[in-house]
C-alpha cells in the first residue's frame, strides 16, 4: 500500500512491546542530511518513547545510503539487538537512483538472512524532496518512527521465539 494512505507515525501503542533493555543501532547517511536526521530524531524519541535508554542507542554515520549496508554489518558486530538503516534516495536524472537503491535494498535483505538480528529498512526512495519530506516529520508521518516500532517488534519476536 502507498504510503499516502498510510501515516508512517501512526501505530497502535498497545501492539508495541515495552523496549526497556532492548540495545539498538541507528546507521544513518548523510547524503539529503536535513531528510536522515529527521529520520534519525525521529527513531531516538520512539525508541526512547518506548523505554530505550539513551545509553542503549549506538548512532553512527555514512556517506549515502549505499554505504548503509557495511555500516549496518559493521554495527551488527556490535553487542546489539536490531540495527536500523536511515537514508534517502532522491530519483535524479540518472539511473544512479536505481543502483543504489538496488544494492541498500539487496545488502539489507542479505544481512537480515546472515545476522540473526533485525536490521530495518528505513531508507526513502522517493521522485521529490517534496515527497520525502512529507515521509520525515511531514504531513504523512517519519519513517524514523516506522523503523524504530519495526526494529522493537521484531526484537520482541525474536526473544518470543527463541524463549
Ligand atoms: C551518488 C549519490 C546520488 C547521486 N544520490 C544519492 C541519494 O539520493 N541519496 C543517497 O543517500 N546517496 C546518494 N548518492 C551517494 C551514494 O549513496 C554513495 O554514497 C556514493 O555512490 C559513494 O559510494
Amino acid at each position: 500500500m502507498a504510503t499516502k494512505y498510510k501515516n508512517l507515525s501512526s501505530y497502535n501503542e498497545n501492539s508495541v512491546p515495552n523496549a526497556a533493555g532492548m540495545k539498538i543501532g541507528i546507521v544513518v547517511a548523510e547524503w539529503n542530511d536535513k531528510i536522515t536526521f529527521s529520520l534519525r530524531d525521529g527513531a531516538v524519541q520512539t525508541l526512547a518513547k518506548h523505554g530505550v535508554i539513551e545509553d542503549d542507542i549506538l548512532v553512527v554515520t555514512v556517506p549515502g545510503t549505499f554505504e548503509l549496508t557495511l555500516g549496518a554489518q559493521l554495527m551488527a558486530e556490535k553487542e546489539v539487538d536490531a540495527v536500523i538503516c536511515l537514508g534517502c534516495v532522491i530519483q535524479g536524472e540518472t539511473p544512479h537512483f536505481d543502483y543504489i537503491c538496488q544494492g541498500v535494498t539487496q545488502g539489507i535483505t542479505q544481512l537480515n538472512m546472515n545476522y540473526n538480528i533485525p536490521i530495518v529498512f528505513g531508507v526513502l526512495t522517493t521522485n521529490t524532496l517534496e515527497q520525502a519530506q512529507d515521509r520525515s516529520g511531514g504531513k504523512h508521518g517519519n519513517k524514523g518512527d516506522e523503523a524504530a516500532i519495526t526494529a522493537i517488534k521484531m526484537v520482541q519476536l525474536k526473544r518470543d521465539l527463541e524463549a
